[in-house]
Formats: structure tokens, C-alpha cells, sequence
């Protein structure tokens, strides 16, 4: 059958600007934490490759918007290094990054390509990490004050803004696991970053309004509904906590403005509570996300904690555990499962427990190691796995929306091989190749199929 998408539905992908962009000598743009690191610690890093020149962005736009153009794009999303635009965090305004925004941005809306754009992906300027990074107020001061340059520079050429990416994830990465800057385990710091994260995105979410009254803004979250191992109820009461923790954290306060009664209390009795006023928390009341921006790439399993093993609450270990599902299908190369249901349950989710709020899926996708080994006589990489992938879970999508789901989008990770955290050029995800040598790029079979997907707003496939 065709699956035909509701009419002006966004198709197209996202990124960041850490991950494209690159830095050349002369362009002004402080170090992050994550330039920060990988002088400290290269090892750590893929190949021991940095993110010094990313997907080089910075220089080939041109062509790279080109390749938007390519690939079928009607809307993309990337992001301001905020240590581009304010090289210390907190002070002088760099006018080389107003002029190189304003330049990609405009030829983006030249285009006709809708503008989505997130003000913060995991990268926070270091001289502000230096100073206790998210743990300490006056970054959330200063990401205010970066918003509201960002909104009274750029808000012309911006369909649409973001406040954050994924703000559960560096909590968890930096603060409990060890794979984001400063790589430490501390509940107690991690509830307090977590928190100061919301109230800033809460802030920007003011600020964006008071620049522009009609202007949407979202904040985009990681989310999946949390499956328990089983119906016993220790699992049951495991998968309740992991969702309090992993989205509802974010999820509650940004879409209703208020923490889940839960969630404080558990945080209560453990003596997690972060520090926090009554008109901070008024603020997060009043300052509600316009619609919601959710990545998908795998469901999360939850089992209840072994009893058998000493944990302690200031480890999330000690509220629920990992559950490794026998016979699940998987990314062997990402190491996630692939589980395409979970689109459909986590719209029912949005649909049923967050008043049907307006949504776009802004990411999705598959990364796959060594791609060269499928390329047809031409040279091209013949990536049918990942139209598969994306195929499956656009079914899933059609679905919910034929439901009631109240999702108006689609933008995959990503356009063009890009840089990844930790795991750099270790697992590609783009509709176009990138050589890290030549900086050649060249279209995938997925790229080509991508615009025919754009441009009839929906496919065909079995059912
Ligand atoms: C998301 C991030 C992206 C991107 C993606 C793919 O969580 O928002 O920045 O990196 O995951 O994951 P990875 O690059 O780790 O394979």
C-alpha cells in the first residue's frame, strides 16, 4: 500500500553544529567541552579522531546545502555552537559566527528549506565548565542571555526554535555513566545539573516569546516508553521509576510545568533534592515548550534491581536496571535494538498522558560501520538496510498518526556522515557519504530514495 503522509508534513534531518561544523584558524570559536577533552583525553575518542574538523561544515555549506536541496529536504535542524557565537560563554558577542549563521541560515530559507534550530547539543563553552559547568547558576544566567542574543539575531531567518537536545543525556553521560565531560558519578550533582538544565531551557522559552510572540519553540527529548521485563511487580514499579528518571524528568515540567509528584518524592527521601526557589519553580510553570521534538532510536528495558548486588541510591542502579531482552533485533554496529513499536506506543504515550501536544520525530536513524564494503559498480553505496530501517519505522509512525498521534514531522540522523561524540566517524548515518580524506561527498542509494519519499509525501510498501 502507499503511506500517504497528512499534507505540509516536515521531511527532512537533523544535526549540530558541533558534529558539521569544524573549526578553521582565525574563526574565533572558543573551545567547548568537548574541544576541552579531546586535548585532555584523544584516547577516549574513536580513531582518536576529535571534533576538530567535523563534517566540515564551517567551510563547505554551500555545497552541503546543496546536497539539503539533493536529498528532498522541505525542513532542516542543526545547531549554534554557543561556543562559536559567545567564545567565553558569558561575554563578547563573536561576529564572525553572526555572519557565517546568517549566512547559512539565509541560503537554507533561499532554498525553501524550513529552518529548525536548537541552541544547544551537548556543548557548553569550557570556560563556563571550568566554573562548575550546569551545577552552577550562573551558566544558567548566561545560557539566558545566549538565547536571547541568539533570538535577537537570527529570529528572521528561524521557522522554529529549540532549547535544548536530548538534556537527559549528558546529565546521565557526565554525572552517572562516564562518557560526556566531566565524567563523574554523582546522583546527587546529576539531579542538580538536570534541574538547572530545565530551568534554563524554561528561561529560553520566555525569552524567545518575549522576542517574538508567535514564534514556536520546543525542546526535544529521548523518549520511549520504559517496557518492564515482565508483569511482576517489582519490574512494573522499575520501568515506573526508569520513565520518571529518563523522560519524564524533562518531559513533565517542559509540556505541563510541573515536576511529577513521584519523581520529587523519591528524589525526597534520598536526599537528592537539587537547590532550588519557589520562583524558579514559578518560572518552569509558566514557560511551557509551544511543541515537543522526540528522537527515537531504541525502547528502553527495564528489570527490577538485582536484590543480590549492594547498590546505593546514588546510583540509578539501585532504582531499576538495563534489561537485556533475549531474541531482540539489533544494530550490532551501535550496539541498540531496533524496535519500531515503540514509535507507535510512544505517540499513544504523547497522545494520551501530554494533552495530544503537537510533536515532530527529530531523530531516527541507523549507524552503520564501514560502509564501503556496499558499493555497486558506480561507486555508490547501496545502503538498503537503512531505507528499511527508516521504511519500518514510518509505517509505525502512519500508523499513530492515523490514531489521533499529533505528529507533524520527520527528520532523520542524518543528512551527511557527520562526527559523533565519543564514537567520532565510527558509525555513519548519512543519505550522502562523506570521505574523511578528500572531503568528497557523494549520495547514497538511501539519499536518492529519501527525495522520492519527500517529494510524493509518503512510500510505497508491503503491508
Ligand atoms: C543522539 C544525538 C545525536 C547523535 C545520535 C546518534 O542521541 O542527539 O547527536 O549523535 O544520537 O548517536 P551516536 O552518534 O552516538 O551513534
Amino acid at each position: 500500500m502507499f503511506y500517504q503522509f497528512p499534507e505540509n508534513f516536515w521531511w527532512g534531518s537533523s544535526t549540530s553544529g558541533p558534529q558539521t561544523e569544524g573549526r578553521v584558524e582565525g574563526d574565533g570559536k572558543g573551545d567547548s567541552n568537548w574541544d576541552y577533552w579531546y586535548k585532555q583525553a584523544p584516547e577516549k575518542f574513536f580513531d582518536q579522531v576529535g571534533p576538530g574538523k567535523a563534517s566540515t561544515f564551517y567551510e563547505h555549506y554551500q555545497t552541503d546545502i546543496d546536497y539539503l536541496v539533493k536529498t528532498g529536504h522541505n525542513s532542516f535542524r542543526t545547531s549554534i555552537q554557543w561556543s562559536r557565537l559567545i567564545p567565553d560563554g558569558d561575554g563578547e558577542v563573536n561576529p564572525k559566527a553572526v555572519a557565517f549563521y546568517k549566512e547559512v541560515f539565509q541560503r537554507i530559507k533561499d532554498k525553501g528549506i524550513r529552518l529548525i534550530i536548537n541552541l544547544y547539543h551537548f556543548d557548553l563553552p569550557y570556560a563556563l565548565e571550568e566554573k562548575g559547568g550546569w551545577l552552577n547558576k550562573a551558566t544558567v544566567i548566561a545560557y539566558e542571555r545566549y538565547a536571547r542574543i541568539c533570538f535577537e539575531l537570527f529570529n528572521p531567518w528561524v521557522d522554529a526554535w529549540v532549547t535544548f537536545n536530548e538534556p537527559i543525556v549528558p546529565v546521565e553521560a557526565g554525572y552517572l555513566g562516564q562518557y560526556h565531560y566531566p565524567a563523574i558519578v554523582d546522583a546527587k550533582k546529576a539531579v542538580q545539573v538536570a534541574y538547572y538544565t530545565q530551568l534554563a531551557s524554561s528561561l529560553a522559552v520566555r525569552a524567545c516569546h518575549q522576542v517574538d510572540e508567535d514564534k514556536k519553540i520546543a525542546i526535544i527529548l529521548n523518549l520511549t516508553p520504559a517496557y518492564a521485563r515482565s508483569t511482576a511487580k517489582e519490574d512494573q514499579e522499575a520501568a515506573e521509576i526508569a520513565a520518571l528518571f529518563q523522560a519524564k524528568s524533562f518531559l513533565d515540567p517542559s509540556v505541563k510545568g510541573e515536576y511529577p509528584k513521584k519523581l520529587v518524592a523519591i528524589l525526597k527521601e534520598n536526599q537528592l533534592l537539587p537547590d532550588y526557589t519557589d520562583e524558579e519553580l514559578k518560572i518552569i510553570k509558566e514557560n511551557t515548550v509551544d511543541f515537543l521534538g522526540v528522537n527515537y532510536y531504541q525502547p528502553l528495558r527495564v528489570q527490577a534491581p538485582d536484590k543480590r548486588k549492594e547498590t546505593h541510591p546514588l546510583n540509578v542502579d539501585h532504582f531499576y536496571q538495563t534489561y537485556d531482552m533475549p531474541g531482540k533485533k539489533m544494530n550490532p554496529y551501535r550496539g541498540w535494538e531496533i524496535y519500531e513499536q515503540g514509535i507507535y506506543d510512544l505517540a499513544m504515550m504523547i497522545m494520551k498522558e501530554y494533552d495530544n501536544i503537537d510533536w515532530v520525530l527529530t531523530e531516527n536513524g541507523m549507524g552503520v560501520e564501514n560502509e564501503g564494503r556496499f558499493r555497486d559498480e558506480t561507486g555508490q553505496i547501496q545502503d538498503d538496510y537503512r531505507i528499511e530501517f527508516i521504511k519500518g519505522h514510518l509505517i509505525k509512525l502512519y500508523e499513530a498518526i492515523q490514531d489521533g498521534a499529533n505528529c507533524h514531522g520527520y527528520l532523520l540522523w542524518t543528512f551527511i556522515d557527520c562526527w559523533s561524540w565519543l564514537n567520532a566517524y565510527k558509525n555513519r548515518y548519512g543519505l550522502v557519504e562523506l570521505d574523511l580524506y578528500t572531503q568528497e561527498r557523494r549520495l547514497k542509494k538511501s539519499g536518492e530514495w529519501y527525495r522520492q519519499l519527500a517529494n510524493h509525501n509518503g512510500f510505497e510498501a508491503q503491508e
